[in-house]
């Protein structure tokens, strides 16, 4: 994990219309990425899933301390206790711990505190974030940007499942304590989300909404 030294980087310069034409066809495939709430229980080839977790652990991350851990959930026994465990909190949140603004910002997407797809789906990749570290004494490591680094990591893995022709959905239910001592994981890893993954179910339907023009999100100065 340490720089031992530096060697030349592996950079593949592209003529500018090879740069163009790739940037326009990652755009078109990344733009038909949709949260999927429905899924299929076809199995899914676990070494997909290895290559899309390989594809996350590349991400840029503070100090390369690589502050993530991923716990990929397949046993239904442990599925079905995940999704009792969500869907107390989200009942409770859906009954108005969440306020009135946030429900009605969430109504046009039609979800609700039932989330069936916990146990449809063939994996649950739950992702959790390392606050610090530990070295082989038991001593703290500090961790930098651990926010912003496990959420550019999930980032890749969403991409990288799309790309492989899965869909996924990011699930947080809140507050996600509960999945620590479900899997486990020691108290210096905070569960940041649960990413399903799978087969969108064959007649699955998604919200209609639209994404913000270019000028919306962007501006060039
Ligand atoms: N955790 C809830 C609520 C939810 C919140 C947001 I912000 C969303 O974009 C979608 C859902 C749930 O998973 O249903």
């Amino acid at each position: 994990m340490t720089a031992e030294g530096f060697v030349p980087l592996d950079f593949h310069e592209l003529a500018p219309e090879e740069m163009r034409r790739r940037a326009a066809e990652f755009y078109a495939e990344i733009r038909r990425r949709r949260t999927v709430r429905e899924f299929s229980a076809r199995p899914v080839d676990r070494g997909v899933i290895e290559d899309a977790l390989r594809a996350a652990g590349t991400a840029p991350n503070g100090a390369n301390l690589q502050p993530w851990h991923f716990v990929v959930v397949q046993d239904p026994a442990t599925r079905h206790r995940i999704r009792d465990a969500a869907e107390v909190e989200e009942r409770a949140f859906y009954a108005g711990r969440a306020g009135e603004e946030w429900l009605n910002a969430l109504a046009p997407l039609g979800t609700n505190w039932q989330k069936p797809f916990l146990e449809t789906a063939p994996y649950l990749i739950v992702v959790f974030a390392k606050a610090y570290g530990k070295d082989a004494s038991g001593k703290k490591i500090k961790h930098y940007y651990v926010q912003e680094s496990t959420g550019i990591a999930t980032g890749f893995l969403i991409a990288a499942l799309h790309h492989a022709g899965l869909a996924t959905l990011t699930h947080t239910p809140s507050p996600m304590g509960f999945l620590n001592a479900e899997l486990r994981r020691p108290a210096n890893e905070r569960p940041f989300l649960i990413l399903v993954a799978g087969y969108p179910a064959a007649d699955a339907t998604v919200p209609v909404i639209t994404k913000k023009p270019l000028h919306d999100i962007a501006t060039f100065v």
